[in-house]
């Protein structure tokens, strides 16, 4: 178990290097609000309006371990425009660096895999829970609080800011 967790996060950090130093200014400059998808132009005002259209329910933070100083984030995002985005980045105050993971599994073991980007396809949702999807926390501030503010950035440059919940598994 240790043995896997340990070559799994091994493996995170190697992927995660080369995306580090521009996490946040150079993401998603790609996707211009303005002419971002042409086929919704005859659709009422909703387009215009993303920020509202990305719901977050249940939003926890897993207590760490003491004296580590990394973690997971669960929740479940609802995206409830007409078209498909995607988490891009979170980051919190709380957290030196937080990284979107997915879980596989590979000749029997399961892995954490960096993911660059998280679809959440128009209409629908995706949850990130223990063992599949989540974010990856590290850095960890020694005295977290209860309720922790955590920003989300979606493929369409909003950004919204959502407050998780610390909770004890154990
Ligand atoms: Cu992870």
């Amino acid at each position: 178990m240790m043995l896997s967790f340990r070559s799994a996060f091994t493996l995170t950090v190697c992927i995660a290097l080369p995306y580090a130093p521009m996490a946040h200014s150079t993401n998603h400059n790609h996707s211009s609000p303005d002419h971002s998808s042409p086929d919704h132009s005859n659709h009422d005002s909703a387009a215009h309006h993303h920020a509202s259209t990305m719901t977050v329910t249940n939003a926890k933070v897993r207590q760490p371990i003491p004296g580590r100083t990394m973690s997971a984030a669960f929740m479940q995002i609802s995206n409830q425009s007409q078209q498909d985005i995607e988490l891009v980045s979170a980051r919190a105050d709380w957290s030196e660096r937080i990284e979107i993971h997915t879980h596989l599994h590979e000749n029997g073991v399961m892995k954490m895999r960096e993911i660059e980007s998280l679809p959440i396809a128009a209409g629908s949702s995706v949850t990130l829970q223990p063992g599949g999807l989540h974010l990856m926390l590290f850095g960890l501030s020694p005295n977290l609080s209860t309720r922790l503010p955590l920003e989300l950035c979606f493929s369409d440059q909003h950004c919204i800011t959502i407050e998780a919940e610390l909770y004890d598994p154990r």
